[in-house]
């Protein structure tokens, strides 16, 4: 059930908010699943103001991003979609032949549970470009940069070294690391050809795709093979990241540079 305990309690009718970490020094947001819901609710045209968590604020399921919306939260970026995509009436987004809507779910699969985990990886091993320009350092200053760099850094790489092993990939080699982001990169690529998305207009699963690439394509990475896979084998990956960035992320430049988690993207 959603939890009631409200961050804005003089909510606009319809508005979305939504919550998550303060804005990042490469990306908007080091958090795919942020990002996701964040490039969802632009591509499908739905008002909304995002609200920093000050890195404390969870959601009732304990994570971010969660979002409010008529007085009521919703946790989970996918339960999150699957709510807007309803209330909103949004269906178009989603609405694909039924052999397309098994491989669009299984490219889900690909990126939330599979690919995903390369990332995790890579901050496993070293986390620490968050605490620098590229992460978080201009927000933080004084005992809370020192507590930042110290401290959390090193908790989060051994938090995420235990869900790496517990996961499985923890065990494998760098080497066959790389082979496994190869064959899903591999896969995107082959599914997107000569498409402008990955199943013509642009769907729900694109935010989904993008989210995850750029932070692959964004963050750093324990390995620069990955990125280099991805301009040299996948150009058509970089083009489609590019078109989203330019349709929907106009500001993306601006919001990594100034911090403002709502910059106006739209051209009124
Ligand atoms: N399944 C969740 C995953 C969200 C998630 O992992 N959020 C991370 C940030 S990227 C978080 O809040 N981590 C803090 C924690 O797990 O304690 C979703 O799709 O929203």
């Amino acid at each position: 059930m959603p939890s009631t305990k409200l961050l804005k309690r003089d909510w606009e009718k319809d508005h979305v908010y939504l919550v998550q970490f303060p804005r990042a020094g490469t990306i908007p947001t080091p958090s795919p699943y942020a990002l996701k819901v964040e490039t969802f609710l632009r591509i499908a045209n739905i008002p909304y103001t995002n609200i920093s968590n000050d890195f404390t604020k969870k959601s009732s399921k304990g994570q971010i991003p969660f979002i409010e919306l008529n007085g009521r939260q919703h946790a989970d970026s996918s339960l999150i979609i699957d709510h807007l995509v309803e209330h909103f009436e949004k269906g178009s987004l989603e609405s694909l032949s039924t052999s397309d809507k098994s491989t669009a779910r299984a490219f889900y699969t690909l990126l939330e549970h599979h690919l995903v985990w390369v990332m995790f990886y890579s901050r496993s091993q070293d986390a620490s470009w968050l605490a620098t320009d590229k992460g978080f350092a201009k927000l933080l200053s004084g005992v809370k940069l020192f507590a930042f760099k110290n401290v959390l850094i090193g908790r989060m790489e051994k938090m995420l070294k235990g869900r790496c092993m517990s996961q499985g990939i923890g065990h494998f080699t760098k080497e066959e690391i790389i082979g496994e982001a190869k064959k899903d990169i591999d896969a995107i690529s082959g599914q997107l050809g000569s498409k402008q998305f990955l199943f013509g207009d642009i769907k729900t699963i694109d935010a989904t795709a993008f989210a995850h690439l750029s932070q692959l394509i964004y963050t750093p990475q324990f390995s620069d093979e990955i990125k280099n896979y991805i301009e040299t084998s996948a150009p058509n990956v970089i083009d489609y990241i590019n078109r989203i960035k330019v349709q929907y992320w106009p500001d993306w430049e601006e919001t990594i540079s100034t911090a403002n988690m709502n910059t106006e993207w739209k051209k009124l």
